[in-house]
């Protein structure tokens, strides 16, 4: 028994790094949203080399980064399954350590996603030693693999040219979509506010905490960074406390944020896909 337990972690050590480049890219992606696709089809097309939770290392090289990738999620269930079916491939591709973390608000009560980014956060972190966390919408889908989920010497914005705005930046200190910072950038930051609740403001507060400790911001060129935002309905709980709260950032960010973050886990699911953790985050009713 001693033997075979040491000869599998020389194995496991002696796999060399992935190259920088991972080589079996593709370039652009044609993606399309079928109607038709079920989960279970995306199970079985693409859940194959996959562990439970949404886990997966390249089998034949040491992954550069161990990536969690979390997404703020309530009732968009239609959306997840398309994401899914594209990514898992894509982060395949790109030869990541990663695992799929969808943070769902329980409740009936006002959406706040950067409140749920954080909790992905520190729950990702319970379970596996992750460097790199990527911040991502449900329906944003990359159009190109060469698109790194991965993190960079500054925080990064990945989805610079979407669709919906005309594949075009709509403002050069956007931070909304999808964005990645490491383990430290974000700590650095105190992570996201946990105080804007609705639509609106979070992702234009963490540009600005950014900003403030001294940090610029990473991205794609803008052919790499397409991406197809999947059709839905604007949400209709505006937060309108946002332009006042994006005055005070600089005043609140030391004390709000993942120093100051409370909530209870009410579920931790694990799909072959993703890992489902249901939480309630108090939201004011
Ligand atoms: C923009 C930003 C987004 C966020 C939001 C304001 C871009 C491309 N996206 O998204 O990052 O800053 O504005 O808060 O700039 N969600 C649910 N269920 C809900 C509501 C939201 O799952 O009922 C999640 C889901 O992951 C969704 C994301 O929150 O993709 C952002 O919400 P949205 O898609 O309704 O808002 P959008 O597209 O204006
Ligand atoms: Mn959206």
């Amino acid at each position: 028994i001693t033997e075979k337990k040491g000869t599998s972690a020389n194995l496991s050590k002696s796999l060399q790094p992935c190259p920088d480049v991972p080589p079996k890219l593709v370039g652009p992606l044609f993606i399309t949203f079928d109607q038709h696709r079920t989960m279970d089809g995306v199970k079985k097309d693409v859940g194959s080399s996959l562990q439970e939770g949404g886990r997966f290392k390249p089998p034949n090289c040491l992954s550069l980064q161990k990536v969690a990738v979390i997404i703020p999620f309530r009732k968009r269930h239609e959306h997840l399954k398309h994401w899914l079916f594209y990514l898992h491939p894509v982060l395949k591709r790109q030869q990541l350590d990663y695992g799929i973390y969808v943070i769902n608000q329980d409740g009936e009560g006002v959406f706040n996603r950067g409140k749920l980014a954080n909790v992905g956060f520190v729950e990702a972190l319970k379970e596996y030693d992750y460097d790199c966390f990527v911040f991502s919408d449900v329906d944003l889908v990359p159009m190109n693999d060469h698109n790194l989920y991965r993190c960079f010497n500054k925080p990064r914005h990945l989805s610079v040219a979407i669709d919906k705005f005309n594949f075009m930046l709509p403002h050069p200190t956007v931070f909304g979509g999808v964005s990645s910072l490491s383990k430290d950038q974000f700590l650095k930051v105190n992570g996201y506010s946990n105080n804007y609740w609705g639509w609106g403001g979070e992702d234009d507060d963490l540009s600005q905490r950014i900003s403030l400790h001294g940090m610029g911001i990473s991205r794609p060129d803008s052919e790499t960074g397409k991406y197809k935002m999947i059709g839905h309905d604007q949400d209709l709980n505006l937060n309108f406390e946002a332009a006042e709260r994006l005055e005070e950032t600089a005043a609140t960010m030391d004390k709000d944020g993942l120093n100051s973050l409370n909530y209870t886990v009410k579920k931790i699911e694990k799909d072959r896909l993703y890992t489902l953790i249901s939480v309630d985050i108090h939201a004011p009713q």
